[in-house]
């Protein structure tokens, strides 16, 4: 233990999330696993090691909380989601049922929908001519089309980033801002799960066909609500932060949106490449079940481990040039989603509404162009945008 690699650098920091990616090249040269200080926990940052960590579910689990606390020794701030926070043979069933209500043929019904949304905001804004991107697109169409997908009420819809906020807040550090935000939002998770009811969802929702699953015995009814639940917490701050920052990247490659102007059907590959470059998850974590050995340093049972799937998408030993956003690039491996058991189940979701509102944007606009500084959020948890002023030309 004696000769671990260790460093002071704090991911839960403004610096290092001001820009994750210089610090995932100082770890990057570091080595390969190292024990970070400032929270007790080890971190992985290259491609391979990422993948190792994330495809042992026998020795690295989810049953220790999909946060940074852990599970076997503290108390997790709600009841741990049933197909995050739970390991195979247990995951496999509930995630079986979220793998058929995301999968293609329901993506395939619900496309036409999105693109009808997409073009009107696409044409609302462009009508506006200069506006926040984060307002007129990237927040406002996920927050339209998943919550209808659901198929969930109207109002309230707000405290849907609200409770985002609190769930991926809940995977750092207790700190003050967190605090804070929890007790100010103290009733937002009971709304949550009133709206997950099913007496509360429209009959032709994926909400509804979660419950339908459980009429016919896949799961009980107690297990769906909980895995509308996790629609909830995982289906929406997700998307409009990886839209934000697919729209953000855009602009600032111009010849790359001119590319993407030029042929619209690049769409989902651009989405891609930004889900790589600059992914709304930055890490992941899991918590070894034994003593075990990673790429040689010994690592103890029930140890928090940080996977940094953001530093993998920008390993140079897996991707040439992996700091150019390159919208035609062959993504071999995206880990911006995770990767083994627990890579993303909607994830096939989410490229469809980062797909569709980007092609609407190249169908419509011919410039993209910043008018001021893009914001990030400062709040712990997700890597997203507060502002994206701009212009569409
Ligand atoms: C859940 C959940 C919440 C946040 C993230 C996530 C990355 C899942 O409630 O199941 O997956």
């Amino acid at each position: 233990m004696s000769s671990r690699i260790t460093s002071t650098l704090d991911p839960f920091s403004p610096d290092f999330r001001a820009d994750p990616y210089a610090a995932y090249d100082q770890l990057r040269a570091l080595g390969p696993v190292v024990w970070l200080e400032q929270h007790g926990i080890w971190c992985v940052h290259h491609y391979d090691t990422c993948m190792k960590v994330l495809s042992n579910y026998e020795v690295y689990s989810n049953a220790g909380g999909g946060g940074i606390k852990n599970y076997f020794h503290e108390e997790p701030w709600r009841p741990p989601s049933i197909i995050l926070e739970v390991d195979p043979p247990d995951h496999t069933r509930t995630r079986t049922v979220m793998n058929r209500v995301l999968g293609p043929r329901i993506l395939r019904e619900l496309r036409e929908g999105f693109e009808a949304v997409a073009g009107t905001m696409v044409d609302e804004a462009r009508a506006l001519g200069d506006v926040d991107g984060v307002d007129a697109l990237s927040r406002r169409f996920p927050l339209k089309v998943f919550p209808d997908s659901v198929g969930l009420a109207e109002d309230g819809r707000d405290k849907l980033l609200v409770y985002g906020a609190m769930v991926f807040g809940a995977f750092g550090p207790e700190g003050d801002w967190y605090r804070s935000f929890m007790a100010e939002n103290a009733d937002v998770p009971a709304w949550i799960m009133d709206r997950c009811q099913r007496a509360n969802l429209s009959p032709d929702g994926i909400g509804e066909m979660i419950y339908a699953a459980a009429d016919d015995g896949q799961v009980t009814p107690e297990e769906a609500l909980m895995l509308v639940r996790t629609f909830l917490s995982a289906g929406v701050d997700t998307t409009v932060d990886s839209i934000g920052l697919a729209l953000k990247l855009l602009a600032e490659h111009p010849e790359q949106y001119a590319r993407l102007r030029a042929d619209p059907g690049l769409a989902r590959n651009a989405f891609d490449e930004a889900t790589r470059f600059d992914s709304s998850s930055q890490s992941l974590f899991r918590t070894t079940l034994c003593d075990t050995e990673l790429a040689g340093q010994a690592i103890g049972k029930h140890e928090k481990v940080m996977v940094f799937i953001g530093s993998a998408g920008r390993d140079g030993a897996h991707f040439d040039d992996p700091d150019t956003f390159d919208i035609t690039r062959r993504i071999k491996g995206q880990m911006g989603y995770g990767v083994g058991p627990h890579g993303c189940v909607g994830q096939m979701f989410a490229r469809l509404e980062g797909e569709v509102l980007l092609r609407a944007v190249a169908e419509r606009v011919d410039r993209l162009e910043l008018t001021g500084p893009a914001e990030f959020r400062l709040n712990p948890g997700l890597r997203g945008l507060s502002r994206l002023p701009m212009a569409l030309h």
